[in-house]
């Protein structure tokens, strides 16, 4: 239960600021981007990246959602060994040839990026899908990386990390570690 800040408001907004100059340097414009968020707090980050594409270039990437979630309420053991389970896809572009950037909140094992991967490639053939998150944790327990990474956050298996966004939980943003 004990707190440690690792990043408030304005960290969060430099590093999606960062983030949103990567991408388009990356992809050389935004020109043929999908930003797909996984739910919950992947969705808000999708939109505010958006956002700030369209300040730097003037266009608006077209967005998406996917919800992921663990077939097992209790998160302790939620990853050991279960695969997480696709609910619901709204992603309203066609993403056949296109690039989608996956984005979530927090990288762990990998495993929800994985089950998103499969959404996609069930909705189309994208050209490429990249992946965002504010935050990677370690832990993987597949090969799969960010190309995109707010802050990388080395954890013990004692700690979660907690990630509030203004538009979920109506709080000011802020990133810390729990201990459990
Ligand atoms: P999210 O929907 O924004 O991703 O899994 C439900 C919520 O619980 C997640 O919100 C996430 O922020 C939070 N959470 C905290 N620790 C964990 C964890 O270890 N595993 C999972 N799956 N979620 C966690
Ligand atoms: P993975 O599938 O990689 O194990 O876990 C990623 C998903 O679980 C993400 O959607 C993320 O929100 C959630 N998650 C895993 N660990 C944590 C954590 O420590 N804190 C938060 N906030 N979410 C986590
Ligand atoms: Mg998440």
């Amino acid at each position: 239960k004990k707190k440690t800040d690792i990043l408030d408001k304005p960290a969060i907004n430099r590093a999606l600021t960062r983030i949103a100059h990567e991408i388009l340097e990356k992809n050389k414009g935004g020109d043929d981007l999908v930003l797909v968020g996984i739910k919950t707090r992947g969705v808000p980050l999708t939109k505010r990246l958006q956002e700030k594409i369209k300040q730097i270039e003037t266009i608006e990437v077209p967005i998406g959602e996917l919800d992921i979630t663990l077939y097992r309420d209790d998160l302790d053991k939620a990853t050991e060994g279960e695969d997480p389970d696709l609910k619901e896809t709204n992603i309203p572009a066609d993403i056949t040839g296109k690039k989608v950037i996956l984005l979530d909140d927090v990288l762990f094992t990998g495993r929800t990026v994985r089950a998103a991967m499969d959404a996609v490639m069930d909705l189309g053939r994208p050209s490429q899908i990249q992946l965002g998150v504010l935050v990677d944790r370690g832990h993987r327990e597949l090969p799969i990386r960010a190309d995109y990474v707010g802050k990388n956050i080395p954890t013990s298996e004692k700690e979660i990390i907690m990630v509030q966004l203004e538009e979920i939980d109506g709080k000011e943003d802020t990133v810390s570690i729990y201990e459990k």
